[in-house]
């Protein structure tokens, strides 16, 4: 069974679209295993985005993550990784499909809202980096959902 990190970046959180965030990925199906709301620091931001250090928009991208709050999440289900990514759409807003969360409530590449792990082993470094072991909760439905076969 596979788990993800998603989190609802400061433009989300303030413009209130947690919940709406919160719906899609519940009635999908995915199981909810971590989540908090957290202003992150700068040095959880850039371990975050270590990868694009280099690039033109590492500092002003550090700045924005750490401007408010955030919503980190801790999805899990099969094949939950790259579903996710599909539910949230391509990182620019303006070319995500509609029907994905940039697609649907984004304009801008800067300010896209949410961020969702990109492979398998991104989301285990990732829920690592923002979630203790204590804070993620193993759960089983007591009435079991028709969902897998
Ligand atoms: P994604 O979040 O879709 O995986 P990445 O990993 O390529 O996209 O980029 C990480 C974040 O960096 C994006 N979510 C976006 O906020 C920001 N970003 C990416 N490309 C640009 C860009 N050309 N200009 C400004 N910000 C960018």
């Amino acid at each position: 069974m596979e788990r993800t990190f998603v989190a609802v970046k400061p433009d989300g959180v303030q413009r209130q679209l947690v919940g709406e965030i919160l719906w899609r990925f519940e009635s999908k199906g995915f199981k909810l295993v971590g989540l908090k709301l957290i202003h992150p620091s700068r040095e959880l931001a850039e371990n975050h985005y270590d990868v694009h250090r280099e690039r033109p928009f590492f500092g002003s991208l550090v700045e924005f993550i750490t401007s408010g709050p955030v919503v980190a999440m801790v999805w899990e289900g099969y094949g939950v990784v790259a579903s996710a990514r599909k539910m949230i759409g391509a990182t620019n807003p303006l070319t995500s499909e509609p029907g994905t969360i940039r697609g649907d409530f984004g304009v801008n590449i800067g300010r896209n809202l949410i961020h969702g792990s990109d492979a398998v082993e991104t989301a285990q470094k990732e829920i690592a980096l923002w979630f203790k072991d204590d804070e993620l909760v193993s759960w089983e439905p007591t009435i079991k959902p028709w969902l897998y076969e």
